[in-house]
């Protein structure tokens, strides 16, 4: 088994029910178990500035399929949620990252781990840092905790949204 930390993104279409939907959804990916999520975040859009407000969390599930199958399963939870790829770093839907599969670090061409822009991105750390140790050490070397302090915060908001009501 192989522990991972899935990246959870919604900025369009009700976006706390999209949370939900995924949340569902990453339960039933094969092979697959489902340990538990953080808080949902609202955060400032990062990257192309002009939309709305994204909901980001981040859920760890247990894994024996490889990278690239795992990859597979979450593109389809967003393709079965409508997500359509017009734009890089535009509003979606649902938008499922892989920001860790193990200590493991590699690079194919449609994936690598860990996430390239984790340590940029405060509305990925923050809720990894609650679900996961802090003095975890990265495939890169480096402390989450450490990774943390030199990342420049965006707005990062604690929500008292949950991830498991039901209702779309
Ligand atoms: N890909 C490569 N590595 C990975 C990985 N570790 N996990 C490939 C998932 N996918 C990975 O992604 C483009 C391609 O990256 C995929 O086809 C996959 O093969 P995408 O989801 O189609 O497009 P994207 O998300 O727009 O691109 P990208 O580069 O993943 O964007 P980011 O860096 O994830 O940024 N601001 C806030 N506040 N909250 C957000 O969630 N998200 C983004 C997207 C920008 N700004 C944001 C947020
Ligand atoms: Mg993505």
């Amino acid at each position: 088994m192989i522990s991972c930390y899935i990246g959870l993104g919604s900025n369009l279409n009700k976006p706390a029910a999209q949370l939900r939907a995924a949340c569902k959804s990453l339960r039933t990916i094969p092979k697959t178990s489902f340990i538990c999520a953080s808080s949902v975040y609202r955060t400032s859009p990062v990257g192309k500035i002009d939309q709305p407000d994204f909901l980001n969390a981040v859920a760890k599930l247990d894994t024996k399929l490889p990278g690239l199958s795992l990859l597979d399963a979450l593109q389809e939870i967003e393709n079965i949620q409508g997500r359509t790829r017009t734009e890089r770093w535009g509003a979606r839907n649902i938008d499922l990252d892989i920001l860790l599969f193990g200590d493991q670090a590699f690079s194919f061409p449609r994936l690598t781990v860990p996430h390239p822009r984790l340590h940029l991105r405060m509305f990925m750390l923050a809720p990894l840092l609650e679900i996961c140790d802090p003095n975890k050490r990265l495939p890169l070397g480096c402390m989450l905790k450490d990774v943390i302090q030199g990342c420049s915060s965006e707005k990062v908001q604690k929500t008292s949204i949950s991830l498991f009501e039901d209702g779309v």
